[in-house]
């Protein structure tokens, strides 16, 4: 390969909503609910025709999941007993949507840091879990937004793994010469599809956009990460779904509003996603010729602290220090295909030249995502 067409990622962007809610706010909200539940409904509860709620609690939370915190772009309305959802007023056509808002702000950081203006961008990919519409694609909307006259753009979903799959896709494109810049983009609003009435998930989620721009080698600036290679992976499974869609309204006899909402079997999830992406690193890791030594951080998914831990030591043959496997799951939550690269984007400045580290990503599908980049500069 030569410089012109060896992918590298040359810069990364990461926007950050205003709003944060600790456990402490959240628990004391689902636990009014609770309890304005249990009131209103105490005779059907006694009757057995209604289920008695359950009080969530702080210390379970960070203990089976690490979160502390999330970033959430409307706050109070979550916060309300009676509301439980976030309120993000709807917009005319003529102005921009907000997915396509936060995705600017994060690409715009992007492009600033690797001194790039948007006409030098090639492509677009808008990779996400949660789309706000069908069409237009919200990657066409951004690259209208950011002034691009020329290239295209698409909208790619693969739930926790799409930004993963966004960088092999816009390596490729470097490796065929179909692009020489493409910027993916991961536009994250988790809350507008949580149940916050939920009490085993209404702590996982919160919202965020990041940015990467994925650059051939001979145009980047001179400290990027170059892309040793990326390997991806699916395997179905029900564990995790989300069955909202354009085809509800042709079955309006559907009772069950919740699976139109995130929904998984979190256990289940656990025991099955460590192994297989543990498997995945090391046997990858093996593929380039790279020891366990020579892996000098991961920046993995930002689901579960319980399962980066298994998963680093599996892959590292020790239990990774934050130095090692660095976390931003206690402020930022799970914030589905954008964990990871908010992980890289804070955590990769003070690595040297030719340290190797590893984004990977896992989650719905089931899909995974590993890209391992080597520091030059
Ligand atoms: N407070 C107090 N107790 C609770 C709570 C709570 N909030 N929730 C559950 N409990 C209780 C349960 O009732 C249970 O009690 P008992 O033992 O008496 O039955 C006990 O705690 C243990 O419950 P669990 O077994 O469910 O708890 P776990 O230890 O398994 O932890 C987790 C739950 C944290 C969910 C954990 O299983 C986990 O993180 N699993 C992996 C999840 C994961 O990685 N999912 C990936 C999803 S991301 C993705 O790909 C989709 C992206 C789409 C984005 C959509 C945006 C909304």
């Amino acid at each position: 390969m030569t410089d012109s067409n060896t992918p590298v990622i040359s810069s990364t962007g990461l926007f950050t909503p205003e709003n944060s809610i600790s456990n402490e706010e959240l628990v004391a909200s689902f636990n009014s609910y609770v309890d304005l539940h249990n009131r209103d409904n105490a005779e059907a509860i006694a009757a057995g025709n209604v289920e008695e709620l359950q009080h969530s609690s702080v210390e379970f939370i960070e203990k089976a999941s690490g979160i502390k915190s999330r970033f959430v772009l409307s706050k109070d309305p979550i916060l309300d007993p009676e509301t439980m959802c976030p309120r993000l007023p709807e917009r005319p056509n003529e102005e921009i949507s907000i997915l396509a808002e936060i995705g600017v702000k994060a690409a715009k950081q992007a492009l600033e840091s690797a001194g790039r203006k948007p006409e030098d961008v090639d492509a677009v990919l808008c990779a996400c879990s949660n789309l706000q519409r069908a069409y237009p694609a919200i990657a066409v909307e951004i690259q209208d937004a950011l002034g691009m006259e020329d290239g295209f753009g698409f909208d790619m979903n693969v739930a926790c793994s799409s930004a993963t799959f966004g960088i092999q896709t816009a390596a490729d494109y470097i490796r065929s010469g179909s692009a020489k810049s493409v910027l993916v983009i991961n536009p994250e609003i988790c809350s507008g599809h949580l149940n916050w009435r939920d009490r085993d998930s209404h702590f996982i989620f919160g919202d965020v956009a990041t940015a990467i721009l994925i650059e051939a080698k001979d145009i980047a600036p001179d400290k990027h990460w170059e892309i040793i290679g990326t390997k991806l992976k699916t395997q179905f499974s029900n564990n995790i779904r989300n069955n909202f869609g354009f085809l509800n309204r042709t079955h309006p006899e559907s009772r069950d509003e919740d699976d139109k909402l995130f929904i998984q079997e979190g256990r289940k999830v656990f025991k099955e996603v460590v192994p297989m992406v543990a498997n995945m690193i090391v046997e990858q890791a093996e593929r380039f010729g790279l020891e366990s030594s020579d892996l000098r951080r991961l920046w993995l998914h930002q689901a579960n602290a319980g399962m980066n831990r298994l998963i680093a030591q599996r892959v590292l043959g020790h239990e990774a220090n934050d130095d090692e496997s660095p976390t931003v799951l206690d402020t930022y939550a799970n914030t589905s295909s954008a964990g990871s690269i908010i992980a890289f984007h804070k955590h990769s400045e003070d690595l040297s030249d030719g340290d190797i580290g590893l984004i990977c990503s896992f989650g719905a599908g089931y899909s995974a995502g590993t890209v391992f980049i080597r520091k030059n500069g």
